[in-house]
């Protein structure tokens, strides 16, 4: 009988490690709280950055050997009862959302300019289009272009014409792609933030029709959970790098915790049956790691108030991790 040890290869082995000390150089991380509900109708999911502090995620990143450089939170302008109205045209809080997006594009920039990787954390999914505006707009200095690549399971690419109740949550791949209202789709004097074709959407789960017709439009390529089956999610993942990558100079990741099967991530605001699973979602983060193209992450979506135990929240780090090369061994 084969002793074990003798027969993993060294060189190619995948076992977890508490460290990857393959990992050539250092890594540095900002982390940008951004605790924004206003684009549901959810204020529960204004407590995500807290639950990720719960979580411990200054401690994990700092035994995963990641270097955090800066946390930053930034300030939610206060709002009337304007975002709990259930039927709206257009877009609600549509100035109050532009005001954190507009300071989140500044951060982001401002982190990947410094060379570390911008982590934004939700907060809901409106806030990607104030990162992904920084990330866009950092690469634009320079004649570069940023490619994308969304987890979630819903399409999020409706426009104020489709939506039913306002709601920007379900509005902002539209937006960074150039369709939407015009402040938003404008906003660092730039639009669009990403070439539809060099957009993926993975994960889809859930999505209305006049989304379908918006994705063909633009160009986006989407992989639903149907696909993930067949395909598996290497070949998704593989594919999905070389669309992000195509003509770009760095891809930006948003990562909408409901992309993962509510059994394991409860604590979301929109929760998905048949989902992803912890570990599909954990390669699919690797494999983002190990393009290294990716500079700048959005984790958002995360609502406490909906889950059990703190486990989403753990969940979330696990997947931050992962997203920066740290082999995650899932603590109970
Ligand atoms: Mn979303």
């Amino acid at each position: 009988m084969k002793n074990l040890a003798s027969t993993i290869n060294k060189e190619s082995s995948t076992l977890p490690v508490m460290s990857d000390t393959r990992q050539m150089e250092p890594t540095t991380a900002t982390l940008i709280y951004v605790p924004l509900f206003y684009g549901g109708r959810h204020r529960g999911t204004s407590m995500g950055p807290d639950a990720v502090r719960s979580a411990n995620v200054d401690e994990r990143m700092e035994i995963a050997g990641i270097k955090l450089l800066r946390e930053i939170e930034l300030d939610i302008p206060r709002v009337g009862s304007t975002w709990k109205d259930p039927v709206v045209k257009g877009v609600k809080c549509c100035d109050e959302i532009l005001t954190v997006c507009d300071n989140l594009m500044n951060s982001v920039d401002a982190a990947v300019a410094e060379g570390t990787t911008a982590i934004t954390i939700g907060g809901d999914h409106s806030i990607a289009i104030g990162s992904i505006s920084g990330a866009s707009r950092h690469l634009r200095r320079t004649g570069k272009k940023l490619g994308l690549i969304w987890f979630d399971a819903h399409g999020d690419i409706h426009t104020p014409e489709t939506t039913y109740n306002g709601n920007l949550h379900a509005m902002p791949l539209a937006v960074v792609l150039g369709k939407g209202e015009s402040r938003l789709t404008n906003l660092g004097g730039f639009a669009p933030k990403v070439d539809g074709r060099n957009a993926v959407l993975i994960g889809i789960s859930d999505l209305d029709h006049e989304e379908r017709a918006i994705i063909e439009e633009l160009g986006v390529t989407a992989f639903s959970m149907h696909d993930i089956d067949r395909l598996g999610m290497p070949e998704v993942m593989d594919r999905a790098i070389q669309i992000a990558s195509k003509g770009t100079d760095a891809i930006h990741m948003s990562f909408d915790i409901d992309v993962i099967d509510t059994e394991y991530a409860p604590g979301v605001t929109t929760p998905a049956r048949g989902g992803m699973s912890v570990r599909e979602a954990l390669f699919a983060t690797s494999v983002i790691s190990e393009c290294k193209k990716a500079k700048s992450f959005d984790f958002v979506e995360l609502n406490p108030a909906n889950d059990v135990r703190g486990k989403t929240a753990r969940l979330c780090v696990d997947l931050m991790l992962s997203s920066m090369g740290h082999r995650v061994v899932q603590a109970p």
